[in-house]
């Protein structure tokens, strides 16, 4: 039988099968196919077949389709390893905060590399509006037009405030999003307010470090009554950046990938060479000093950290 994993906890996975019903499965024992460097074989999203043998009333993954797309996470335990956090999206909601907590452009670009990669359009979500002081309304429209001029979607909503959430519902519609973000952005107060009956648990964040509780522990998927399908997913410190080579990460910050023709060297990484059309833009202030500064930080980190995968 055919189904789509809607839920992993590591060594149990639920199915939601293709008549309907949700099963509890096992992974087979020596299931890891050709990806050796992920820490989970399946992850919510995946296309699987089940099966169970006779006599035995276990079911069990026993194949999974290819990925169409994933995002992943960079392993808290080792950052060489990634960690699959949910495939076969149609498209990203990255709901971030300018403070409680505060989310930062340099977290926001190292998702939207990754989605780039794989063209998941990502929207933006500015969430917790009704607690913006002027500062922080400032800091915020900074951020936004940075992402706004290069071409996202950004929302603005508290979700709190059932009534700003409309445009979040008219996005949602018909597709499945993965919602993401940093723990106590309100990722999950944001769905039980589009749906109560979701029942999602939610916590405070700690008064002392502005922080998420880490309360959603497992991505998940749910189905929405206006139909469209959405995986609520643990927050994450960072996003990790896939295999690729460090001279295609430029490829992913959509205003410097029209650009890149026309640096003198068809190696450049942007930094430092003559001819730089990209550090030329960012000289003009056609590029972000943020999304250049990220583009660098990004390109440094990769060095240091995935050499192996290239
Ligand atoms: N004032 C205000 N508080 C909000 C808003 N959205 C969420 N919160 C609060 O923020 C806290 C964290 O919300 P959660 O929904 O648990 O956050 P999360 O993103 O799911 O966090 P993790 O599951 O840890 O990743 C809760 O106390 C929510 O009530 C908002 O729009 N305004
Ligand atoms: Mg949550
Ligand atoms: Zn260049």
């Amino acid at each position: 039988m055919k189904g789509v994993v809607i839920k992993s906890t590591g060594s149990w996975y639920d199915v939601k099968a293709e008549n309907g019903e949700v099963i509890k499965c096992r992974l087979k024992g020596l299931f890891r196919l050709d990806e050796s460097k992920d820490s989970n074989p399946i992850a919510v999203g995946d296309h699987v077949t089940i099966d169970r043998t006779e006599g035995d009333d276990t079911w069990m993954i026993e194949y999974r389709e290819e990925r169409r797309n994933y995002i992943v996470r960079v392993s808290p335990k080792h950052k060489g390893a990634r960690q699959i956090i949910a495939s076969n999206i149609d498209q990203a909601l990255l709901i971030v905060t300018m403070a409680n907590p505060r989310t930062s452009t340099g977290f926001i670009d190292r998702f939207l590399v990754t989605a780039e990669a794989y063209h998941i359009p990502t929207i933006i979500v500015f969430n917790k509006q009704d607690m913006l002081d002027g500062k922080a309304a400032k800091k915020q429209e900074f951020v936004a037009d940075i992402y706004k001029k290069i071409g996202y979607k950004t929302l603005f909503v508290s979700a709190l405030q059932p009534e700003t959430l409309k445009p979040v519902k008219a996005v949602l519609k018909k597709k499945t999003s993965l919602i993401a973000g940093h723990s106590g952005v309100g990722k999950s107060t944001l769905l039980n307010a589009l749906q109560p009956n979701l029942n999602l648990r939610t916590e405070e964040i700690s008064k002392m470090h502005a922080k998420g509780m880490h309360t959603t522990t497992f991505a998940e998927m749910h189905f929405l009554d206006f139909g469209g399908s959405v995986i609520d997913t643990p927050g994450v410190k960072e996003f990790g950046i896939l295999d690729f080579k460090t001279e295609e990460i430029s490829h992913y910050f959509v205003e410097m990938r029209a650009l890149l023709n026309n640096c003198k060297f068809n190696n450049c990484m942007h930094e430092n060479e003559p001819g730089c059309a990209v550090r030329q833009a960012y000289y003009d202030g056609k590029i972000s000093e943020e999304r250049y500064v990220n583009y660098l930080s990004i390109l440094t980190d990769y060095r240091a950290n995935y050499k192996h995968w290239e």
